[in-house]
């Protein structure tokens, strides 16, 4: 029976064990170019079995709050490159989550202060992040425009050439899909966001469609093996609701199980809170079952919420890798940690969101 400590296989990625950083989004990217400081922030976690980049806009139209990455530009991907050999240095092996907001994002941070695209012209009730003289203040996202179907074809391309420019140039070991947290593919997913009556619409198989034309496209660049998703089923971030999530996401996972992506990474309940929610109940073994049953090879990522305890149960009830997100911001050795069932750094909060190595590469590590 393999532990969290044990390596494990993710597609063509070789992990030295099953504890991963998950996307943690830290708003320290002016002009969405990674700081120099985030070589560091990452090499210090580099002995996670896999680290998973903060959410990295693959178009200006993608970015949804201020000061977030991007890897549309040269000087965004030089970047990134210090900071992909910095890990390598490590040893680490180091993804990079592909992330275009939709609907979740300001004018303010629009390409000549447009509108943000969405799938409907709905507001999300929901607030993003604007750094104003170094700190954050939370603001209502503005109502978007419904994309028309002819611009679909250039968002997918977007999110390729991302992939492609993030492996090719930028050094990254693969690419994560965001296809979570109300974000545009997750936007795509669900009724409460997609009224849209054309083949993006309507039934399961059409609010899927741009997911998976998105998911064909970036494996197709750099490799199924090179290519993980992240899903929220049933998370209510940024406004996400959908009445029927169940065979929805049984059928995403039946379409996805013949591209041999690397992992399929899986929030389970709401992102950052309650991991039972009620009034939004979810069977996760059925979803599992339903991409091995089809096929799907990729390893299971869980997440959300784990202690050491839970984790533990998660690899003995069969995940292959569990993601850690608030503990890694305050615990840079967190592997060593909880191999040790040693105390853990409490993270501060007044940091998460902007500012500069305080609260970001100044947690210690075991004496
Ligand atoms: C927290 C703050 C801003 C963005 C997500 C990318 O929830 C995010 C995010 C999280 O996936």
């Amino acid at each position: 029976m393999p532990t969290l400590f044990d390596p494990v296989t993710a597609g063509d990625l070789q992990l030295s064990n099953r504890i991963v950083m998950a996307p943690l989004t830290r708003n320290r990217s002016p002009d969405a170019v990674p700081p120099a400081m985030a070589a560091t922030y990452y090499a210090q976690r580099a002995s996670a079995g896999l680290l998973i980049t903060e959410a990295t806009a693959i178009s200006h139209q993608g970015q949804g709050y201020s000061d977030v990455p991007g890897l549309y530009g040269t000087e965004q991907l030089d970047s990134w490159k210090r900071v992909t050999e910095a890990v390598h240095a490590e040893n680490g092996k180091i993804v990079v989550q592909l992330w275009h907001v939709g609907r979740v994002s300001h004018t303010a941070l629009q390409p000549d202060g447009g509108k943000p695209v969405a799938p409907s012209a709905i507001t999300a009730k929901t607030k993003t992040v604007l750094i104003k003289n170094g700190a954050a203040e939370f603001v209502d996202t503005s109502e978007p425009r419904a994309l028309d179907a002819a611009e679909l074809p250039g968002i997918v391309h977007t999110y390729q050439a991302a992939a492609r420019n993030a492996v090719e140039t930028a050094g990254f070991d693969g690419v994560e899909i965001h296809g979570a947290n109300g974000y545009l593919l997750d936007q795509f997913l669900k009724r409460g966001s997609n009224q849209r009556t054309d083949d993006y619409g309507g039934s399961l198989e059409n609010r899927a469609r741009l997911l998976l034309e998105v998911t064909r496209m970036v494996a197709d660049a750099v490799g199924g093996g090179r290519t993980g998703i992240r899903l929220s089923p049933v998370t209510p971030a940024n406004d996400a609701h959908d009445p029927n999530p169940q065979p929805l996401f049984e059928y995403i996972m039946r379409e996805l199980a013949p591209l041999n992506l690397a992992y399929i990474h899986i929030i389970e309940g709401a992102t950052g809170g309650p991991r039972l929610l009620d009034d939004r109940p979810f069977d996760y073994p059925a979803l599992k079952t339903a991409y091995r049953q089809a096929g799907g090879k990729g390893a299971w990522m869980v997440n959300n919420g784990y202690d050491k305890a839970l984790a533990e149960k998660a690899v003995a009830d069969g995940a292959d890798l569990v993601a850690f997100g608030r503990p890694y911001i305050a615990n840079p050795d967190l592997v060593e940690r909880l191999r040790q069932g040693a105390a853990l750094n409490t993270p501060d909060e007044a940091t998460f969101y902007g500012g500069g190595e305080k609260g970001y590469t100044d947690y210690p590590v075991m004496a």
